[in-house]
């Protein structure tokens, strides 16, 4: 008698293929509205879940009397109540590793766009209002040689410094829980606490995961913190700032400019008032965004799930250290 599992995001036919060779797998595409209550009836016999962009709640998960792994495609853990999880002994595993370069490559793309107003710039070449060379009113400002403050130096904080150092020669410092040795030896990164990095970088980069700990870790105060000139970049999850706080840093000049891709409510609404900011580059949570490192995302999501439900938590599980006690 096969596993049952549930699919609950759509991947490519081979990834599938492959659950379905092994699995019993029920398929949802995506959970809304209208699935929901066959998602919750076939909770009933799952013993895996693998999918994405669904809150999986502890009310949820109680509904699943016999789960033995979930898999997400992401590295990020925050739509599981992890702790609920751990307490059932069920691992949920993770895809840390495989996006890092992809999710980093769209952070500095945030960094260069703020910094150049290429949106904005284009924009306006694009709507016909190009009538002049641009003059200092429209300047942007310099990348190179600047100094970029990450918070949160893990993997993906770690590939983003590494672009700095190498691809544009910029001072490196960071906070983060630990001492990254390897970011201090090999990219001359400087460890400070949060506060003096807020105060003396040109750019502020936030990587952390989101945590009871990260949850609004940026606002108003550390925003009158950072310099006038400095440029604000958040590529963890929406939630580790105070988005009208920074709404207001960016309408009275607290800070030039922000890059983001991740907000407090996603999809953001187009009346957010972060829509109407020229100096706000908004991506819509596009980090890893390649048809490349997806698919990588997936296999290894699968991968996950099958070692899993093998006994097999060696690799990827976000909450080993835990279960392992
Ligand atoms: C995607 C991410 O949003 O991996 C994460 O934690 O936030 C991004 O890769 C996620 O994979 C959902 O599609």
């Amino acid at each position: 008698m096969k596993k049952k599992v549930i699919l609950y995001r759509d991947i490519p036919a081979e990834e599938r293929q492959r659950l379905e060779a092994q699995y019993d797998v029920t398929f949802f595409n995506n959970i809304n509205e209208d699935n929901k209550g066959a998602f919750i009836a076939a909770l009933a016999d799952a013993e895996g879940l693998i999918g994405t962009s669904t809150k999986m709640s502890s009310e949820l998960l109680s509904l699943a009397p016999k789960l033995k792994a979930a898999s997400t495609i992401s590295v990020g853990t925050d739509l599981y109540d992890l702790n609920y999880l751990t307490e059932r002994g069920i691992p949920l595993m993770h895809t840390p590793g495989v996006l890092n370069e992809t999710t980093a490559d769209t952070l500095f793309t945030l960094i260069m766009c703020a910094a150049r107003r290429a949106v904005e710039l284009s924009n306006m070449v694009r709507e016909g209002r190009w009538t002049s060379n641009i003059g200092e009113a429209l300047y942007g400002t310099d990348v190179h040689g600047k100094t970029l403050g990450i918070i949160g130096m893990g993997r993906i904080g770690y590939a983003i410094a590494k672009r700095g150092h190498f691809g544009f020669d910029m001072k490196i410092q960071y906070s983060n829980r630990n001492r990254k040795p390897d970011a201090e030896q090999d990219l001359n990164a400087t460890y400070m606490e949060m506060e003096e990095l807020l105060q003396t970088s040109d750019f502020v980069c936030v990587m952390t995961p989101l945590t009871p700990e990260t949850e609004r870790l940026i606002g108003a105060k550390e925003f009158a913190m950072m310099k006038k000139s400095a440029i604000f970049i958040n590529g963890s999850r929406g939630k580790v700032i105070d988005e009208a706080a920074l709404v207001d840093a960016l309408s009275n000049g607290t800070i030039r400019a922000a890059g983001l891709d991740v907000f407090e409510v996603e999809p953001l609404s187009g009346d957010s008032p972060l829509c109407k900011l020229d100096n706000a580059v908004l991506f819509p949570h596009i980090g890893s965004a390649t048809a490349e490192t997806r698919l990588a995302m997936i296999t290894c999501a699968v991968d996950n799930l099958i070692n899993a439900l093998n006994g097999d938590i060696s690799q990827n599980c976000a909450n080993q250290h835990l279960l392992d006690r």
